[in-house]
């Protein structure tokens, strides 16, 4: 037993491969193998040494086996090593682990709010689906106006259609709260038009403020902040316009932030970018909200017209293809990195 034990321990130590273990095997195991004979030979003994020996055959059978599935279990290991050793490729770039970052269009919804927080604004929202009660009539759009046409609007029945200004919320607003206040309202808005400069569903952010003595100096000076604070240093241009729910309304330029003012394709010309829509809310709209007495004003812009501007974009539908590689040029160094 003990000559088997040693030549079995000398001879696992020589195997290295699988098939050297293979032929170890049959050499204590196989047909005419060592162990196998000396089975064979029990027949010649007494029946007590038959029973004595016969167990020590089995338990060294069972060692035997033990041993050799131990030291294949070994030489497959070491083998799978040494296969991973060779395609382990020190060169190799690292996994990038790419984050994502800010869409273009909220980028410019932070920044803008920022900028009005900073002054004193609060934020309000309110439904996509809107009624028409609070998207045209209380604003003193009338029935027979062109915006309320079918061409322009997104109705979805007779009372109700998708929202093409974020409007409503202010009025929603000032039908719950008491003046003063001012707040500003950004949003999803959607209209019957699609170009290059024009999508169906954009986004806008509107402002109110309300108090007894709001005069359009206030609202001169708030929007004149505001333009030099987003654009950097700007010239800034009222003309005088309409809207219903505004009087008087104003619409408000900028020098062209592509040519400086020389004039170019983009301005037409001009030297100017018409960026925003504003006024002193309408007597009849304050009326209609119950807030006689105390005067507003109002401005309304669009965000990916901003987002354009700013970041030199010259395709709206670049904003909602979501390419990578579009979406990859906005940095988020508004805002820190492990913050967002
Ligand atoms: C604009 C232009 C001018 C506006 C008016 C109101 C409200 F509800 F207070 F009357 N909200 N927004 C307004 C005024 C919006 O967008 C170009």
């Amino acid at each position: 037993m003990h000559e088997i034990l040693e030549q079995l321990e000398d001879k696992l130590k020589k195997a290295s491969t699988q098939e050297d273990l293979k032929q170890l095997k049959s050499f204590f195991l196989g047909k005419s193998g060592l162990l196998t004979k000396s089975f064979k030979e029990l027949g010649k003994l007494t029946q007590e040494e038959r029973i004595e020996k016969g167990r020590i055959l089995n338990d060294l059978k069972q060692l035997i086996t033990e041993k050799i599935e131990d030291k294949l279990q070994n030489i497959k290991t070491f083998q799978k090593q040494q296969e991973l050793n060779e395609d382990l490729d020190l060169f190799l770039d690292g996994k990038s682990n790419n984050i994502g970052s800010i869409h273009p269009v909220n980028l410019v919804i932070r920044e803008i709010s920022d900028i009005f927080l900073s002054m004193g604004f609060g934020v309000e929202d309110g439904p996509e689906v809107e009624l028409d009660l609070y998207n045209f009539e209380l604003l003193n759009v009338p029935k027979n106006h062109p915006a309320r046409d079918m061409q322009d609007t997104f109705y979805i029945d007779e009372n109700r259609l998708l929202r093409t200004q974020t409007s409503g919320v202010q009025v929603r607003t000032m039908l719950k709260k008491k003046p003063p206040l001012m707040f500003i309202a950004p949003g999803r808005v959607y209209r019957r038009d699609s170009d290059l400069t024009h999508s169906p569903m954009f986004h806008q952010i509107e402002g109110l403020a309300v108090d007894k003595n709001i005069r359009f100096s206030d609202l001169k000076g708030v929007l004149e902040a505001f333009l030099n604070e987003f654009f950097g240093k700007t010239k800034v241009r009222f003309r005088p316009s309409y809207f219903p729910f505004t009087e008087p309304s104003a619409e408000v330029d900028i020098g062209c932030v592509i040519c400086g003012g020389k004039g170019c394709r983009v301005c037409s010309n001009t030297g100017y970018l018409e960026v925003l829509g504003c006024g002193m809310v309408h007597r009849n709209v304050l009326k209609n909200v119950d807030y006689e007495g105390y005067r507003g004003f109002a401005f309304g812009l669009g965000v990916e017209r901003f987002a354009m501007l700013k970041y030199g974009i010259d395709n709206i539908r670049l904003m909602f293809e979501n390419d990578l590689r579009f979406l990859e040029q906005f940095s988020n160094s508004f805002y820190p990195k492990g913050l967002v």
